[in-house]
Formats: structure tokens, C-alpha cells, sequence
């Protein structure tokens, strides 16, 4: 791996804050990406190269495996659900890293990594399927995938699994009748302990991106009370998700007591690589030389919300330790999207030096400060020196939040199981990000901080993961995939019949009404039929239905 020196860091900041910067407008374009989807295209090199665009790193202690924490790392932003004949998948020279940081460093100790192959049956045809794919290892599954997960640490690298397989892509009734039954196939163990699944998932992110991409508009202010569009509904996104015990993760190799216990917080992040070169030929390309880090991921919004558009590619780069040399520490410490939130909505925010934020994103927030018990209680600072750093810090000594439960506001919500102590599936990182930008983390630092009453109603309008595709109460906990037929979403119009909860079907009128009975629904034959599926709710349909 080639690491930037700190000195090429800065000379390549330099020249880029050089750049000139034209009009007032132009200046609020990197501020508004305040609340991009997480890290969906946050910077520009890295936006035109979405197989390795890290969109969003989880963490957290396993809902049903004590002992274990889960780790996972999603890329390919918005990505649709169809895609043939060359559907989506993972880059075969891409480096995918999840990295942890154990004893408070800032330097990695860990890194699990990830590379795929794709492995072609038959050539002699564009078929990515030749039949239905009913099981993992389905001869009709004509292009597939598989990786080795490698970990490094200090003592050397080891393999924890070779030649795991990448189930298909959810594609369609003919091609992927029971994609449940073959994602589920792939859950492999890994050698030592722990599982892991790599593969097409449903994105679990929420945000109202196209809104908030207009200026920050929250479509209905303040942002608590819904009325925001899910921009990942109907998106996918290539998951890696392990699972590993504990004492694996921890500097002494021993398990965590509790919250208070010395080994209990470990810093994560994730990133992908590309090898230095490449050289291009007819029809192929050959990549060689040492890995170079394109894309990195601790937690979400900071280098979207935070970071203005000339560190972007540079923050991609660089390791946590870095960070302060590279100048992050004062734009935390001064962010220009809270400033915003007070330009463009009037909001009263705190004009001081944010150390509630270098806590949240940089350093680690001390238990003590939210009335943890013990006053040791570090809640997520690793013992030895909390200096600045970017990363997601979890206290492996959390108790589990079973799937369905917790509160979506995370710690500033009561919640300290969640964001920003880790990250779960259904931390609403967005609202968070907002209320703690208008100054409800600032309060909990300075009681006496007056909070503008607007700040703790900050929102998006999108509460929740799209439920149509439910996270799963067992690993990998991420959503099934969205079914590439079921798109693109064309409105009811496309649909000439309906199908009710009783099991009957109906003519739909133009006006989306309900028609006339069809008695005998052979005679629908192939013509598309709207039904409760993937993308419209059994709420929906029975809102036409009615009684039927
Ligand atoms: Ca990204
Ligand atoms: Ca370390
Ligand atoms: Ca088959
Ligand atoms: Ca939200």
C-alpha cells in the first residue's frame, strides 16, 4: 500500500485551495452536500468510479451472535435493480478494506481485505443466467463470482475464507425464483470464527437526497414530521458484511466486560484500492503495482458534510492519522453546513469552536459527559490518547440492538447503543447530522448553550429504511435485494390489472380506480399486474382495492 506522506497531502491541498472560487453560489454548492446520501458520490474523483465509491460503513454488536460485532462496508451508489446483460458486481481490481484501529492510535491494526474474481461457465454465449438460478452453485448461473477474505494485522496475513461465492443479482420470476434461498447459501463461515456475506443487497440508507441536494431543502420544515422521498428506494448496493467475535478486534485478544472495559472501543473504517497502473489494450486492461487508496469511509457525512470540495479527493486518500495534518480538525471545528442551517433557515447556531463535533466524529465521545454509569465509562474513546481522527468508534461492550428495535436518533435520541457509537442499520445519521450541526450536541457539551427550539426538529422527512425491503433479522441483516423486473418504476399507468387482497384480480382504470372484475386472471396471460411487491406496499394496494 502507498501511503501519501503528509508533506504530498498538503502540497496537493495547496495547490487545490489555489483553484479560484467564483460566485456566492458556487461556494454553497460544497456546503449543500451537508446531507449527501452518507457517502454516495461525496467527492469528485471518486463520484466516476462508483464500483469502488465506498456509499456506507455500519458497525455494531450482533443482534442475535453475542460476542460478535458486524461489520459492514456497502458501495456501488445508487444502483439499479436491473442491468443486464452485465449486471452490477464487485470490481475483480478493486481492494476492498474494512480497517479497525484497537488501542487509540489513529493507526490501523486490522484490515480484513477483500478481492473478488469473476469466473465465466461458457463464453460462447452473452447469457449472464442460461436457466433459472435456484441454488448457490446452479450450473445455469453462467457468470459468477468469488473472493478471499485476508486478514492482516501485526503477526502477518492469514486467509479466513477462499473462493467464497457472490450469489447473482436479484434479476427476475424466470431467472431467480427463490433469491432467499440462494443469498442465504451464501453465508459462508470464516476460519476462526465469525461469517461473512458478500453480495447484491437492498440499500439500507435514507435520505431525501434530491431535496436536500436543492439548497437543503427539507421539503416539510422543521423535518420531523415525514413528507420526505427516499432517494435509495428502489436502489441497491454491493454488500460486504462480516461477522467476527470480539476477541478478535480487541488489542489483548481478550473479550469486553463491559463499557468500561480498557479494550472495549475499536475505530472503523473502510476503504477501496486500485493498483497503481494501468494499461490499456485492445480489449483489456492489465493493472499492476503497489495499491493506491481512492476511497475511504468512517463515518457518514463527514466527508460530505463537512469537508469543503478541495480536500475531498485528498481525504480519500489519506489515513486516519493524518487527518489533523491535513487540515481536517478546524473545518469540524468551524463547519461551514452549520453556518448554512443559520443562513438559509435562521437557525441560532453556535458560534463557537465545535469540540462537540471533533468528539462525535474526531475523538471519541466520553460516557461520562452523557451520565453513563461508572465514571471511567469511556462510551466510545478508546483508552490511551483520543487525538483527532476520523473514524467510526464503537464500544464493543454495548449491548446488542435486535433488529426492529432501538431508537433511530442514536445517542442524541437516549440511545446509546447507537450512531454516533458505531453505526446501526436504522441510525437516521441525516436527522442526527442536522440537530447536531444546529447545536444539540453543543448543548449536551455547554449546558448553557440556549438551543434554537427549530434545532431538535431538524429532520429529512425519511424515518426509516425502506421498509418494502425489511432488514433481516439474521446476518447480514441488510435488505434483500430490489428485483431488476420490478423496474424501473413506471407508475400504476404501466399496470392493467390489480390484484387485491383477497387474491382477485381487476381491471385498474386510467385514474388508478378500481375496474371490473376479471374472473378468470388466465386471461391477464403476461400483461403486468400490480400487486403488493417490492415496490408498492399492501397499504397501497389496499388503498385502491378497498374492501376487495
Ligand atoms: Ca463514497
Ligand atoms: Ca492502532
Ligand atoms: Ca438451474
Ligand atoms: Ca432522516
Amino acid at each position: 500500500m502507498t501511503r501519501p506522506t503528509v508533506g504530498q497531502v498538503i502540497a496537493g491541498l495547496t495547490a487545490a485551495i489555489t483553484l479560484p472560487l467564483a460566485s456566492f453560489s458556487m461556494m454553497l454548492a460544497p456546503e449543500a452536500q451537508l446531507a449527501d446520501a452518507s457517502s454516495h458520490r461525496e467527492a469528485p474523483m471518486i463520484s466516476d468510479d462508483p464500483a469502488a465509491d465506498g456509499t456506507d460503513v455500519y458497525a455494531f454488536t450482533s443482534p442475535e451472535n453475542n460476542g460478535t460485532v458486524t461489520l459492514i462496508y456497502n458501495t456501488w451508489p445508487f444502483e439499479d435493480p436491473f442491468g443486464g446483460p452485465n449486471f452490477f458486481r464487485f470490481d475483480p481490481n478493486v481492494l476492498y478494506s474494512i480497517k479497525i484501529d484497537n488501542n487509540g492510535d489513529n493507526v490501523q491494526d486490522i484490515s480484513y481485505d477483500l478481492r473478488f474474481r469473476t469466473e465465466i461457465r461458457n463464453r460462447g454465449t452473452f447469457l449472464y443466467n442460461t436457466g433459472p438460478v435456484t441454488s448457490i452453485d446452479d450450473p445455469d448461473l453462467n457468470v459468477r463470482q468469488f473472493y478471499t477474505v485476508t486478514r492482516v494485522d501485526s503477526t502477518g496475513s492469514r486467509e479466513l475464507i477462499k473462493d467464497a461465492p457472490v450469489p447473482p443479482v436479484n434479476i427476475g420470476p424466470k431467472s431467480t425464483p427463490n433469491y432467499a434461498q440462494v443469498a442465504a447459501q451464501a453465508i459462508k463461515p470464516l476460519q476462526g470464527g465469525g461469517q461473512v456475506y458478500a453480495g447484491q443487497r437492498a440499500d439500507p440508507f435514507f435520505v431525501d437526497v434530491a431535496s436536500l441536494f436543492d439548497l437543503l431543502t427539507i421539503r416539510q420544515l422543521p423535518g420531523n414530521k415525514g413528507g420526505g422521498v427516499n432517494a435509495l428506494n428502489g436502489k441497491n448496493v454491493q454488500t460486504i458484511a462480516l461477522q467476527v467475535p470480539i476477541t478478535q478486534l480487541t488489542a489483548d485478544g481478550q473479550p469486553v466486560s463491559g463499557l468500561g472495559s480498557p479494550n472495549a472501543v475499536a475505530g472503523v473504517w473502510a476503504t477501496s484500492s486500485r493498483q497503481k497502473t494501468a494499461v490499456l489494450s485492445a480489449g483489456s486492461v492489465a493493472n499492476t503495482g503497489e495499491w493506491v487508496q481512492i476511497s475511504r469511509l468512517g463515518n457518514p457525512l463527514v466527508n460530505e458534510a463537512v469537508l469543503p470540495l478541495k480536500i475531498k479527493d485528498a481525504f480519500n486518500a489519506i489515513s486516519p492519522d493524518m487527518d489533523v495534518a491535513a487540515g481536517a480538525l478546524p473545518l469540524v471545528q468551524n463547519p461551514e453546513p452549520a453556518r448554512l442551517l443559520n443562513a438559509l433557515y435562521g437557525i441560532k447556531v453556535p458560534t463557537g469552536e465545535r469540540d462537540d463535533l471533533v468528539a462525535v466524529f474526531l475523538t471519541g465521545v466520553p460516557g461520562a459527559l452523557l451520565g453513563l454509569p461508572g465514571a471511567t465509562a469511556p462510551m466510545n474513546v478508546p483508552a490511551g490518547k483520543a487525538t483527532a481522527s476520523e473514524m467510526l468508534r464503537l464500544n464493543m461492550g454495548t449491548p446488542s440492538t435486535p433488529i426492529g428495535e432501538g431508537n433511530r436518533m442514536g445517542v442524541i435520541g437516549g440511545d446509546v447503543r447507537g450512531f454516533p457509537n458505531g453505526r446501526r442499520l436504522i441510525d437516521d445519521v441525516t436527522d442526527i447530522a442536522l440537530q447536531a450541526l444546529a447545536g444539540v450536541t453543543y448543548k449536551v457539551v455547554h449546558p448553557e448553550f440556549e438551543l434554537d427550539p427549530l434545532a431538535s426538529q431538524l429532520g429529512d422527512g425519511v424515518d426509516t429504511p425502506d421498509p418494502a425491503v425489511p432488514l433481516t433479522s439474521g446476518f447480514p441483516y441488510v435488505g434483500l435485494p430490489f428485483r431488476g423486473y420490478d423496474f424501473p418504476q413506471t407508475g400504476l399507468g404501466a399496470f392493467p390489472y390489480i390484484r387485491c387482497a383477497s387474491g382477485q384480480v381487476y381491471r385498474l382504470n386510467g385514474d388508478n380506480s378500481i375496474g371490473t372484475y376479471v374472473p378468470d386472471p388466465e386471461t391477464v396471460g403476461t400483461s403486468p399486474l400490480l400487486q403488493a411487491s417490492n415496490f408498492v406496499s399492501a397499504d397501497a394496494i389496499r388503498g385502491i382495492c378497498g374492501s376487495k
